[in-house]
């Protein structure tokens, strides 16, 4: 046995690899994390090292307290880490305040957290509370169409929701609650943190304008199969507006209301509006 060995570190190095392949994480792109659960703490206790100093995480997460993360490494590359997880990705601790964190386990060659490491932390304290402990996994990745997208549609969560819905009639099952956009922003510090955790009160999804995505659910199928859902609901948009600028038919407000009473989600009626 071994920290590899366990089933979370091992769907999270099939996840980060399922990115890879996807086409979504480019040289060093993109990001995952997942707060481990206490009885996976306890499986790998024994191979975890407490004497790594502190660091500050430039923001304050208190409603993480204590909690463990397993991390991608900054500067680190998805196509590795299914080849040399222990070289790519870390377990961190957070202290009693929620401020500072330290390496446990993993970067055996130096380098520390992914830079979004103030993102993930505050996505997943919001999330950890709108859920109740029920979200664990928060992923970061450069998706192509969504990116594209960002260039042509106007910067408004209604906007996205909305042509992203109606591009795959799966879409408002898989993420009712809809779509947040951040306007271009530097990445890599607290204010984009603070600003994609607002959205992450009322959304699963994020999308950072000219960057990539952000999303969050329970577990490592949900999550990929969330980002996956949004990215190819995309690709379909792309590929539309390539053959003609507008639709000749589409989903309208009243099939949504349809599907909504049908699936039993509830589909906020901002996203359903007359154009
Ligand atoms: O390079 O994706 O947003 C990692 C990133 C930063
Ligand atoms: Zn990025």
């Amino acid at each position: 046995m071994s920290v590899l060995d366990t089933k979370f570190v091992q769907g999270f190095i099939r996840m980060c690899n399922d990115g890879w392949e996807q086409g979504w994480h480019e040289r060093n792109g993109g990001n995952l994390s997942y707060r481990i659960k206490d009885e996976e703490v306890a499986e790998v206790k024994e191979f975890l090292h407490y004497d790594n100093e502190w660091k500050p995480i430039a923001t304050k997460v208190p409603g993480l307290a204590s909690e463990y993360f397993l991390v991608t490494g900054s500067g680190k590359y998805f196509r590795n880490v299914i080849i040399d997880p222990e070289d790519s990705i870390c377990i961190i601790e957070l202290d009693e305040k929620g401020e500072n964190y330290r390496i446990l386990w993993g970067l055996v060659n130096g380098g520390r957290p992914t830079s979004e490491l103030p993102s993930h932390l505050m996505n997943h304290e919001v999330k950890k509370g709108v859920t109740n402990g029920a979200h664990r996994v928060i992923y970061h990745a450069h998706t192509t169409n969504v990116i594209a997208l960002t260039f042509v549609l106007p910067l408004e969560d209604k906007v996205f929701t909305r042509e992203l819905w109606e591009m795959a009639t799966e879409c408002p099952v898989v993420f009712p609650s809809g779509i947040g956009v951040v306007g271009w922003m530097v990445p890599g510090g607290r204010e984009i943190a603070v600003a994609t955790s607002a959205l992450m009160k009322e959304y699963d999804v994020a999308i950072w304008a000219h960057h990539g995505m952000f999303c969050s659910g329970e577990d490592f199928d949900l999550t990929f199969g969330l980002m996956h859902t949004v990215e190819k609901s995309a690709e379909i948009l792309v590929k539309m507006l390539s053959m003609r600028p507008d639709k000749r038919q589409t989903i309208s407000p009243q099939n949504f209301r349809d599907l909504a009473k049908d699936f039993k989600v509830t589909l906020p009626e901002k996203f359903l509006y007359d154009k």
